[in-house]
């Protein structure tokens, strides 16, 4: 599609080919196989653990956490290109080997930044829509009506009205992707100015990466902070396909609606507490707790009464818990590995380890949270503070970022495997009593 030399599409290109025609002859000699079976206590939980689903980007492991291709978060700090200087993987690292399953090298991310870079303006429209709506309109809110109206730039709307061959999904696919990723930064930002700024649309450095740049652009110059970000936007990427945004834009997509629509789905769901808005939700609740003490060093007994305090009222301990996970998340130890390095005085992160050594033995208390430990929501606030980003009411936009790295690099490999359309069976509770009679 694109004439300029693309080393990151061809390589793609050549190894979604391969294993498209791998599948095939699986498929063909091997697709009665059965992988699993489903029990009552999954149809009306959540489908938690139903196989239904490929998703070559990462892989989660209930024990040792998330895996990029087959990496764990500390190899990817050893193993990505970092800025100069240095010690945080670059997130175009990871989205390289997320979509060619191969780490790059320092040449190959440093190509991945400038185009970026290069694809990164957004149409005139999409900020007139958005300065149509109220400043104080939650930024998600704002976020998924922004990547929305984006939509009108997708080459796989327009080739498709063209009557584009099925085998160009893919480029198609390839191109909004890199197009999407790239503008994602200047439209958060600009949501970011609206919505805590002077509202004006921020000028990018040309210099900088994809992650510093985002930073830039929300008026944080320090070092520090752009270093977080590398990691922040690293670590939130991924976490398999059957969460509840990568689902929601895979399901979504194999409709053959552009990826513009899919991450909006995707972030539409991000937008729940249950899932991404709980990074919002624990600090508010951290802040409350702070407030309701008169102090901003708890005592772990204060901190005891306050997660007590929740429970009782009906609510649950935002930040702890998990689907899967049934160990601390790695990506909450990353986070506190960010924080032992660079601020180990930081007054609120202490609170936040506090309460990592107060809430999981009174969730264990409850005999029914089958996973007391932090999420990856329990760290990020407290260090956005550090930095001097307190507006928590942002904090998911910038988890919505960095997902869009893992679902964009997934639904491209959906399209190039010419994956269908999703349509999983329901059943109604009569069906089920029936079998249950039968049995
Ligand atoms: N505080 C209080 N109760 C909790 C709890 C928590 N942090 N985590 C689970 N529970 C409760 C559930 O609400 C459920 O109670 P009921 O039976 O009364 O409905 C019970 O324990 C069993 O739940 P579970 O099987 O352990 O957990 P689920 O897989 O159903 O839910 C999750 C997982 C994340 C929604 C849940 O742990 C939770 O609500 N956590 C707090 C919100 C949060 O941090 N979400 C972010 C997750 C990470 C992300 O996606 O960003």
């Amino acid at each position: 599609m694109a004439d300029r030399k693309d080393p990151l599409k061809e390589k793609f290109h050549k190894k979604s080919s391969a294993l498209r025609t791998e599948i095939r002859a699986l498929v063909k000699e091997h697709g009665a196989k059965v992988v699993g079976d489903v029990t009552l206590g999954q149809v009306f939980g959540g489908a938690r653990g139903i196989k239904t689903m490929m998703w070559e980007t990462s892989e989660l492991d209930a024990y040792d956490g998330i895996r990029f291709r087959g990496f764990t978060i500390p190899q990817l700090r050893d193993k990505l290109p970092t800025a100069p200087g240095g010690g945080e993987p670059l997130p175009e690292g990871l989205f390289w080997l997320m979509l060619t399953g191969d780490l790059p090298t320092k040449t190959q991310v440093k190509w991945l930044s400038k185009e970026w870079r290069r694809r990164g303006k957004i149409p005139k429209h999409v900020y007139d829509v958005l300065k149509k709506l109220p400043a104080d309109t939650h930024p998600m809110t704002q976020f998924t009506i922004g990547i929305t109206a984006m939509g009108t730039e997708s080459v796989f709307d327009a080739k498709y009205a063209e009557g584009m061959n099925k085998k160009e999904y893919w480029d198609a696919t390839y191109e909004d992707s890199m197009d999407l990723i790239a503008r994602l930064p200047h439209l958060a930002a600009f949501i970011y100015s609206r919505a805590f700024g002077d509202g004006k649309k921020p000028k990018q450095d040309r210099t900088l990466d994809w992650a510093a740049n985002y930073a830039h652009m929300m008026g944080f110059g320090d070092g520090e902070f752009q270093e977080l970000m590398r990691l922040y936007l690293t670590i939130h990427a991924d976490h398999e396909g059957g969460n509840a945004s990568a689902h929601t834009a895979f399901l979504v997509n194999s409709t053959l609606a552009n990826v513009y629509v899919s991450l909006a789905s995707a972030i539409n769901s991000l937008s729940g507490p249950l899932h991404g808005l709980a990074n919002q939700e624990v600090i508010k609740w951290v802040f409350g707790m702070l407030d309701k003490l008169g102090t901003k060093t708890p005592t772990k007994a204060q901190i005891q009464k306050y997660v007590q305090e929740t429970l009782d009222s009906g609510r649950v301990i935002p930040g702890y818990g998990h689907a899967v996970l049934r160990q601390p998340d790695p990506r909450f130890t990353a986070q506190r590995g960010f924080a032992e390095r660079n601020i180990p005085n930081d007054e609120l992160v202490n609170v936040i380890w506090k309460i990592f050594e107060v809430v999981p033995p009174e969730l264990e208390k409850l005999g029914k949270v089958k996973n007391p430990w932090p999420n990856v929501d329990a760290h990020s606030g407290a260090l956005l503070v550090h930095y001097g980003m307190n507006q928590y009411n942002y904090y998911t936009v910038l988890f919505g970022v960095s997902r869009a790295l893992g679902v964009l690099s997934a639904l491209c490999w959906s399209r190039a495997l010419g994956q269908p359309l999703e349509r999983p069976k329901s059943v109604t509770s009569d069906w089920i009593k029936a079998q249950i009679k039968e049995a």
